[in-house]
């Protein structure tokens, strides 16, 4: 009877919180989720596409070797804090809450960390965060101010006396702090007792671009090829018709492309905003126009013009741009070793990903927001010894909507029924035909009007097609048959022969809307005017 009664009383304190065993939790992996910002996956030699090649990283692809290269990973809506937003909660925008860019994240609800947390695990974050607000759900979180700089960057940490946060300036290269303060936190986490999560949110390679000190010349001799879309006209497109994410028509010559006025000179040609070279102090800067003064000359005496000139561009864009990415790969490299000379490889899932897709010059453009592919897809890759074979290639349709699941799901947590997402770890250990997975991933970006000019739109993506409707100060469709047309040129939305799939898709769009809890109010568009005032008071 006394044992009865011993059992019952344990049973009820088990249900009031969640009670893991000390042998349980230690045989819990840590995880360590490794996110750039804005890193297309055409610049990760591991995804296989000739400008990677041409700028190896061969640090995140020890991931791809060691584990998992998921090839068809989306993003929910590709911009910086709704993506974000969507891995810390599991949840459409819709239903975080956090649209667009300018939103402020309700930090009180529910969230991955916070429930890893509860469960045992010590949870950390170091880098980008861009949600406005100061994170919760961490034991430890040093994050750089709202996009924060490259060179010698401000954090923002839990602050002392009372304080809820306090600053301080750190001297150096964002990509490397980032890096060393993620190292910072694994050194104690080594010998702590409890398993772990460590969020690395790096801020490269975001726009402007700007390279480390050692890697400003890394890439002046090579030339990479621009996609042959490069000078395209996506004329059967009316959604993006205005956009301004042109590398040669909307890129600012000083701050994105770091030209000069004049030859012989150092000062940079037109600048909009100049923060971010004057973070730099006196010898680093020294350091940068040095490295700059041959190439600017350089390109003064070639006295381009037209299409030269805007191949220039597109070149001196992907060589900053993938310069940029060189820290990161080492930075990866450093975390990689780290936790392979300390004892900790075998019990650690490491994820390397990014916020969204981005464009290196397909369509002649640069920046995300799109449905279309580059911006849609996210490069994933994921390594855990032991659980997952080396050298995996997933095919299924998944989406930064499942990470929270997946890490839930490897803590040994129940997963909220209100997330919704899929855990990924069916695929990862190989008990899930890819096909089976997921049928269509459903979309939607709201940032309009907003830097760039991205008109608002929604969609489902299949494994073969792509349905997308512009909507607001605009109504149009636009229909792309993936197989036929892996670029995404053709409009097949008024061609006779893709009646019955556009049928089809419009049904299952749908179905996917009311599955996600997709309400009319969603779609209310502003009325015109008032669109294009907010346009005129953007300019
Ligand atoms: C900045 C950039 C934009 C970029 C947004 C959003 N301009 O405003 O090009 O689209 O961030 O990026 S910049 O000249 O200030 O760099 S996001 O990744 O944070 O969403
Ligand atoms: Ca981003």
């Amino acid at each position: 009877g006394i044992l009865l009664l011993l059992l019952y009383l344990v049973g009820c304190k088990q249900k009031e919180s969640i009670v893991v065993s000390e042998s349980t939790l230690e045989q819990r992996p840590n995880i360590i989720y490794i996110m750039a910002d804005d890193h297309a996956k055409q610049a990760i030699s591991a995804y296989g596409h000739a400008v990677g090649r041409l700028a190896p990283t061969p640090n995140i692809d020890r991931i791809a070797k060691d584990g998992a290269l998921f090839e068809n990973n989306f993003c929910t809506n590709s911009i910086c804090g709704p993506s974000r937003a969507v891995v810390l909660t599991g949840k459409f925008s819709h239903r975080n809450g956090f649209r667009m860019n300018g939103n402020v994240f309700d930090g009180n609800q529910q969230t991955f960390p916070k429930i890893l947390q509860k469960a045992g695990y010590t949870t950390a974050l170091v880098g980008k965060w861009h949600l406005h607000g100061l994170p919760q759900g961490f034991d430890d979180w040093k994050i750089i101010e709202d996009q924060g700089h490259y060179y010698n960057p401000t954090f923002i940490f839990p602050g002392k006396n009372g304080k809820q946060a306090d600053t301080l300036d750190i001297e150096g290269y964002a990509t490397d702090i980032i890096t060393e303060q993620a190292i910072t936190f694994l050194d104690k986490a080594k010998s702590g007792k409890k398993p772990f999560m460590l969020m690395v949110h790096h801020k490269a390679p975001h726009r402007n671009w700007m390279p480390a000190l050692r890697h400003v010349n890394k890439y002046d001799s090579i030339v990479f090829p621009l996609p042959d879309t490069y000078f395209t006209n996506h004329t059967g497109s009316l959604g993006s018709k205005e956009q301004l994410q042109t590398i040669y028509k909307d890129m600012y010559e000083g701050h994105d492309l770091k030209m000069t006025k004049e030859k012989g000179s150092s000062e940079l040609a037109w600048n909009p905003w100049t923060n971010d070279f004057d973070r730099m102090n006196a010898a680093q800067r020294k350091e940068w126009d040095h490295a700059y003064a041959a190439k600017n000359d350089a390109f003064h005496t070639a006295n381009l013009s037209g299409r030269e000139l805007a191949e220039w561009k597109g070149q001196r864009y992907l060589q900053e741009y993938l310069a940029t990415i060189a820290s990161l790969d080492e930075g990866v490299g450093k975390i990689l070793d780290y936790i392979r000379q300390n004892g900790m490889e075998k019990n650690t899932i490491v994820i390397y990903t990014t916020d969204q897709g981005f464009y290196l010059g397909e369509k002649g453009w640069f920046d995300k927001r799109y449905m279309y592919e580059e911006s849609l897809a996210m490069p994933l890759l994921v390594k855990y010894p032991g659980h997952i074979t080396p050298g995996s290639r997933i095919s299924a349709l998944t989406q930064n909507l499942d990470f929270a699941e997946t890490f839930l799901d490897y803590a040994g947590v129940a997963i909220p029924e209100d997330m919704q997402g899929k855990s990924l770890r069916p695929l990862l250990e190989g008990t899930v035909n890819h096909d089976d997975f997921r049928e269509a991933v459903y979309y939607h970006y709201y940032d309009y009007p907003a830097f760039h000019m991205v008109k608002k739109h929604y969609g489902i993506r299949t494994k073969r097609y792509k349905l997308m409707h512009f909507y607001d100060d605009i109504d149009t469709w636009e229909l792309y048959d993936l197989e036929e047309d892996p670029k995404e040129i053709h409009n097949q939305i008024d061609n006779p022969a893709y009646v019955s799939i556009k049928e089809e898709l419009v049904r299952k769009l749908a179905e996917l809307q009311s599955h996600y809890k997709v309400t009319d109010q969603e779609f209310t568009p502003a009325p015109i005017q008032q669109v294009r005032d907010a346009y005129k008071n953007f300019e």
